[in-house]
């Protein structure tokens, strides 16, 4: 049997302030007589990365020697946050390092705070690679992730003048959790031309050649699973010029310039992330990064796999790699130039094992989310693929005529080219017959894939390709870091933390829901929170917020579809109601703090407006007298993982109110449960789930249903278009200027009243506020509302992306955890 301290971790507190002060002296060259929190910080990361690459080196030794079947996860983005605090949970070291930096005269929570996030993703699918990451390690499957090595992360916001700007994340300054594998390098081609050849066979061969060339170079983040001997890779790949620091010769021929300007161009394909979520810009960039990451990872896949000496065929049954959307589809592609161009098989067995090895994964149905990439891009970057593209898409159409003679219409829906000016590759198409197993990620959205956006190659290919696996989170992250008090009150309930490695333990407190002491500290540990957050809050904004008012939270990336409009315009008609009463008659009131957070894509601008009306409502609002505790709106800067952590615990309700049908899953519902929040939402994503789970009892519903909405969409185009008249009360205040210069909302309300109405603001509004009115309501009778809180938790044990990873082995992998 396996035991921590034989791999990991520190022996007593001793040897690990002996690892930090040898650092800081020796690493940092530095005394420990001026070792500040920064230095500190440094030290800690570096004692504690060196345990963690010991236990990679084993890992990947062993990994290596039963050379099972491996999965790789493939990721334009990981969301990862901090990894300090991680990385001393999962190796079970916190405790040690706690006490060894109290006697080096540091708190832990201030060493904590010095880490800059890693933020090299968006929101959602960026986060779940994340908690996949820790999943995977932690159930000790054989698993990489490969991503982008970005300079910039996802830009720093800022909120001037209650608008948002965006400031650069540069942060690589310092950054422990990497090590460079300057030896790990991989030259990758773009542009040029085919030329056809023979080989000696008088096979035809395409040759790829000309072009430019372009450096990967490989960072490994080391990954640890939580209380396992595994700790997997995460390899980044960022970019340089291939010819080293410049191109000699024009350096000596005395043109420095331009030697400088193609080692800057090369790395400008890794420098930024994009910082779009679920919008589609078709920038030339962006397919440059999409290639570049694929061929390195490819490159280093196909090169692992060739060590082992095994023919071909067997391929599929070593490797399974997973797209994170469509953004990584070159490499059913690039697999298949690899196979057929460069190791000489047939087309046909080829493509049978790229079909094998890929599986695909859609977040979204949005249309503006979908990749397309115009045919004459492809061209020119990537010659060879798109002759590659073009014989897919040949092949796979004289199939589908085979089965479907004389349907065109079905041949020009279904094809992954589609013949509009200008032509276009359509990357979930490829995606889609590229892959044996094709999969959304909550019930509702999987559905839908297969009803409507996928439900020609439902019928082509059969329903079993499709499937679902529904979202989870990490616990450790999610629970166990973030809410450590409610983490340490159930292990103590139920005999310890074996919940977080299985999660549907938590089932056991239910039995405790009446247990006095146990509600108390449960409603105290609610209470806290939400003092630490309220500190931030006057922290940051000066306000002060009072910590018995109901926390209502809306925190994810900002989009019409999340509807933060909504939210905001109930805000306003709450305001407008207080007002309306006599002071007797507001002493009654619930008080609420209507807290938001998240970051608009920077050329989003109806979402920049959103941020706008929420900050101006907020300046009106929270200096009201009339109003005092009752409201208070409150915008927090700059939404990132490290403050989901502090604000998620803090939330008493938490909104995910997507119009019914448009969000795929959703996953910051799951972690606001799971820290004892309630919920308001729609029925949509992974909200249905969450009542089937918990009970509808202890979750409130409201608006639409999915099924209602595109005849609602053809009513307001249509028919008659009413507003609602509290929503109407609502505009006319914004008009009125109540809340600053009158013009500058008109888009938001226009695109209610005269634009159809696209996310049925209006028609959901009623509703919305009658669900918020019984909120409050149920919020004062506390007893109750403490009794919902455990209750959920204890039934929330399907949510822990364990069992979402488990569910992927089985059915798309075919992969097992490498016990030890
Ligand atoms: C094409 C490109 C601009 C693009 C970039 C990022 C497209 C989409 C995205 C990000 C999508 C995303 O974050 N989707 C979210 O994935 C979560 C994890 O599955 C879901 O929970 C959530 O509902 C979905 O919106």
């Amino acid at each position: 049997a396996w035991t921590r301290n034989k791999f990991q971790g520190f022996q007593n507190k001793d040897e690990f302030e002996k690892e930090v002060v040898r650092h800081v002296e020796t690493t940092l060259a530095r005394s420990m007589f001026n070792c500040d929190e920064t230095a500190a910080y440094s030290a800690t990361s570096l004692a504690l990365r060196d345990r963690l690459i010991l236990e990679w080196n084993k890992t990947q030794q062993r990994q290596t020697y039963r050379d099972s079947k491996r999965i790789y996860y493939l990721s334009l983005e990981f969301l990862m946050g901090r990894a300090l605090d991680n990385a001393m949970l999962n190796i079970g070291a916190k405790s040690v390092a706690k006490d060894g930096l109290n006697e080096l005269g540091f708190r832990i929570e201030d060493i904590i705070g010095q880490e800059h996030d890693a933020a090299l993703g968006n929101g959602g699918l960026g986060r779940l690679a994340a908690c996949f990451l820790d999943s995977l390690a932690s159930l000790n499957f054989p698993a990489w992730g490969y991503g982008l090595r970005y300079r910039y992360g996802i830009f720093k916001q800022e909120i001037i003048d209650g608008y948002q700007v965006e400031v650069p994340d540069y942060w690589l300054d310092f950054n422990p959790w990497e090590f460079p594998r300057h030896d790990v390098t991989v030259d990758i081609q773009f542009g040029g031309y085919v030329r056809k050849g023979q080989d000696e066979n008088g096979k035809t061969i395409a040759h790829w050649e000309g072009g430019e060339i372009v450096q990967a170079v490989a960072y490994d983040v080391p990954t640890p699973g939580y209380d396992t001997p595994t700790t997997n890779n995460l390899r980044l790949w960022s970019s340089k010029a291939a010819s080293g620091e410049f191109d000699f010769q024009k350096f000596n021929s005395g043109d420095y310039e331009s030697s400088v300007a193609d080692q800057q161009r090369a790395e400008t394909i890794s420098a930024v992330l994009y910082p779009n979520d679920n919008l589609d810009r078709g920038k030339e960039l962006r397919l440059k990064q999409q290639y570049f990451w694929v061929a390195a990872s490819l490159y280093d896949i196909v090169r692992r796999f060739k060590k082992s000496k095994r023919a071909w065929s067997e391929f599929p049954d070593q490797i399974a790699i997973q797209l994170n959307d469509t953004h990584p589809t070159l490499a059913v592609v690039e697999l298949q130039r690899i196979l057929v161009d460069i190791e000489g098989l047939d087309w046909d067995d080829a493509w049978k094992i790229v079909t094998t090895t890929f599986g695909y994964t859609n977040h979204t149905v949005l249309p503006e989310a979908l990749e397309k990439w115009p045919v004459t891009l492809v061209q020119k970057l990537l010659p060879r693929h798109l002759q590659i593209i073009y014989d897919v898409n040949l092949f796979f159409l004289q199939s589908v005529e085979k089965k479907f003679p004389n349907d065109r219409d079905l041949l020009s829906r279904v094809s992954i080219i589609e013949e509009s000016q200008p032509k276009m590759v359509r990357m979930a198409y490829l995606a889609i017959v590229g892959s044996h197993k094709v999969n959304g990620v909550a019930e509702l959205h999987s559905d839908l894939l297969q009803t409507t956006l996928f439900k020609d190659f439902v019928t082509i290919f059969g329903a079993d390709k499709f499937t679902n696996v529904t979202n989870g989170v990490t616990p450790r992250r999610w629970l166990h870091q973030a809410n450590p008090r409610l983490s340490e009150l159930i292990a103590s309930k139920i005999g310890g933390h074996g919940f977080l490695k299985d999660l549907t333990a938590l089932n056991k407190i239910e039995q405790f829901v009446d247990d006095k002491a146990f509600r108390k500290e449960w409603a105290e540990i609610k209470y806290a929170n939400k003092v630490r957050l309220a500190k931030y809050i006057k922290s940051t904004l000066d306000l002060n917020v009072n910590p018995s008012a109901l926390f209502d939270v809306q925190v994810k990336r900002i989009h019409e579809y999340k509807r933060q409009q909504l939210n905001i315009f109930g805000a306003i008609h709450r305001y407008l109601t207080l007002k309306a009463m006599s002071p007797e008659e507001r002493k009654k009131q619930q008080p609420r703090v209507s807290i938001y957070g998240g970051k608009a894509a920077p050329g989003y601008w109806m979402a920049k407006q959103i941020i706008h009306l929420i900050n101006s409502v907020g300046a009106v609002v929270n200096k009201d007298p009339d109003i005092g505790d009752l409201l208070k709106v409150i915008f927090l800067e700059d939404y990132n993982v490290s403050k989901a952590e502090m604000i998620i615990p803090a939330s008493d309700i938490s909104e995910h109110i997507s119009t019914a049908g448009t969000e795929g899953s959703g996953t910051s519902n799951m972690k606001f449960v799971l820290n004892g929040g309630l919920i308001i939402g729609t029925c949509d994503g992974a909200n249905i789930e969450i009542t089937r789970e918990i009970g509808q009892e202890n979750i409130f519903l409201f608006g639409n249903l999915s099924e209602d909405v595109e005849d609602l969409r053809h009513a307001h185009t249509y028919g008659t278009h009413t507003i609602d008249p509290n929503l109407t009360k609502v505009f006319e205040a914004i008009q009125s200027g109540t809340f600053g210069e009158a013009n500058d909302f008109n888009a938001l309300i226009s695109a209610v009243r005269d634009h159809g109405d696209y996310y049925l603001v209006s028609d959901d509004f009623q509703s919305y506020i009658d669900t918020q009115n019984m909120i409050d309501t149920e919020y004062r009778n506390q007893e109750e509302w403490v009794t919902k809180s455990i209750r959920s938790v204890a039934r929330m044990g399907f949510f822990s992306s364990d069992r979402c990873i488990n569910e992927y082995a089985e059915v798309i992998w075919n992969a097992e955890p490498l016990a030890v």
